[in-house]
């Protein structure tokens, strides 16, 4: 049976592959669901017959479209923008929109086909996409960003809507770009829908949508720290990133009581041996989300932490890791170093952060490893709320909504357990995820036929 699973991947990858060259990312993502399915999936003719696994990782609908727009000198850009339509088998599509330069065809797909699992894992009805630009917000006015936003959106406004596909923030997007595209549907549609999700508080958004993927993944990590009679209190936390994910992971660590010691950005990290206060979050927030500068930038407001250029923080000795800034930024031998220096679980708010490599040294050194499917699923998890709310045209409190998200958590972690322990007790969390998040899909995909 395992040769026979072996041999389905290899088969499988190799259709993959030649369907769609050049696409790491899209390639690495698939392998790894692949692999945690073949057992499955050699084990149910059904599956096989059905080709579940080969419609899933063809996507339902690509669009791919010219973004004109006027920079502030009144130059014509160019930039391209992509929708992914990954699945709609448990809802409409439904996934953040990232405005990053390295934004390409591959890390669209592999997101939206990331963002398929996840979404089921909620449990709530929504099914995958992805979208964005390589369009770069980084310098540019307030204007530019709106005009940029504005063409996207004339053209992106036709294939998306409540009951189609609900885009939302990602890197690079985020309240304001949301604003910006909110307002240039809503005026080409002449309606107010909840067609996006992270909306400001005033005009439908939901509470604590922005502090959702970070809180989240916290909410997470207690749960697989309680499975060895741990908790963040007194632990020394690592964290990636500085945007969104990460300024609320690293607060709401602190707040269960654990030092939180880096942060970073694509330039470099910063390392604070006392450990991040309230205070501190809230500068990193100022300076990040108002003044949108560099973290470096926190070592001239307190002179104790050290910045390190071009470096990533997995050298600094800590017992639990958070990468929450991008793909593959996490590779084999810097896990081999968390491993080294003491560290004992690692949990993903970012998108695939970990190489293959990377979760080879996690498995085998049987860290508590949450891959990102599972642990970042607390932000779309709290879209899927904004969407009820909007539909019911209520505003739930924060306590209600913190509460709602704390036992989607709670059921994710119970369901990676049920698929993913291991003959040893051992729980393998990207089995767990990728096998839960399949089966809700799988049964919609057989009950609703050949589509
Ligand atoms: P933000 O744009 O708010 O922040 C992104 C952060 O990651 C910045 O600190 C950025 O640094 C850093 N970063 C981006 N690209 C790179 C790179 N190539 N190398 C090193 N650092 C990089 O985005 P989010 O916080 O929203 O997203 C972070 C991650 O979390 C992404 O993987 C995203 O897909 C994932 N995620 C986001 C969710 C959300 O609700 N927002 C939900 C679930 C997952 P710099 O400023 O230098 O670019
Ligand atoms: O990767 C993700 O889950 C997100 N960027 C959030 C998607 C959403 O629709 O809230």
């Amino acid at each position: 049976m395992e040769r026979q699973a072996k041999q389905y991947v290899e088969n499988f990858m190799a259709q993959v592959i030649a369907r769609n060259p050049n696409e790491p990312e899209f390639h690495q993502a698939v392998r790894e669901v692949a692999e945690s399915l073949a057992p499955y999936i050699v084990a149910d003719p059904a599956l096989q017959q059905l080709k579940i696994l080969e419609r899933i990782a063809e996507p339902e609908r690509v669009i791919i479209f010219r973004v004109p727009w006027l920079n502030d000198r009144g130059e014509i850009e160019i930039n391209r923008g992509f929708r992914v339509q990954m699945n709609s088998a448990l809802g409409p599509y439904k996934g953040g929109i990232r405005f990053h330069a390295s934004v390409n065809l591959s890390i669209m797909k592999f997101l939206a086909f990331e963002q398929t699992f996840k979404n089921s894992l909620t449990t709530l009805p929504m099914g995958g996409g992805k979208g964005g630009s390589d369009f770069n917000p980084k310098g540019r006015s307030d204007n530019e960003v709106m005009k940029f936003c504005q063409s996207f959106i004339t053209e992106l406004y036709r294939h998306i809507g409540q009951d189609t596909d609900v885009p939302a923030g990602d890197i690079g997007v985020g309240g304001r770009e949301i604003g910006y595209m909110f307002g240039q549907y809503k005026r080409l549609r002449d309606e107010f829908t909840g067609t996006f999700t992270g909306k400001g508080l005033g005009w439908g958004g939901s509470l604590l949508r922005p502090e959702a993927t970070g809180y989240g993944l916290c909410y997470f990590t207690e749960q697989m720290l309680a499975t060895r009679g741990e908790s963040f209190e007194g632990k020394t936390v690592c964290v990636s990133g500085s945007g969104n994910v990460a300024q609320h992971a690293a607060e709401k660590a602190m707040r269960l009581g654990a030092k939180v010691v880096t942060l970073s950005d694509s330039s470099g990290y910063i390392y604070d041996p006392e450990g991040f206060n309230e205070e501190k979050i809230q500068y990193v927030k100022l300076l990040k989300n108002v003044y949108r500068g560099r973290i470096k930038e926190y070592t001239e407001k307190y002179p104790t932490a050290q910045y390190f250029a071009g470096e990533r923080p997995w050298g600094v000795k800590c017992d639990i890791a958070l990468p929450c800034a991008t793909q593959n930024e996490l590779n084999g031998q810097e896990a081999q170093m968390l491993v080294d220096n003491g560290c004992f679980c690692v949990a993903e708010g970012a998108n695939m952060p970990s190489t293959p490599e990377a979760i080879e040294v996690f498995l085998t050194n049987k860290l508590l490893y949450a891959p990102g499917k599972a642990s970042n699923a607390g932000g779309v998890a709290t879209s899927g709320l904004e969407m009820s709310q909007n539909s019911m045209r209520i505003k739930w409190t924060a306590e209600e909504v913190d509460e709602k998200l704390h036992s989607i958590m709670q059921n994710i972690h119970e369901v990676c357990t049920k698929y993913g322990t291991e003959e040893d007790g051992y729980v393998n969390y990207v089995k767990g995820a990728n096998i839960g998040g399949f089966m809700k899909v799988a049964e919609a995909m057989m009950a609703q036929g050949c589509v």
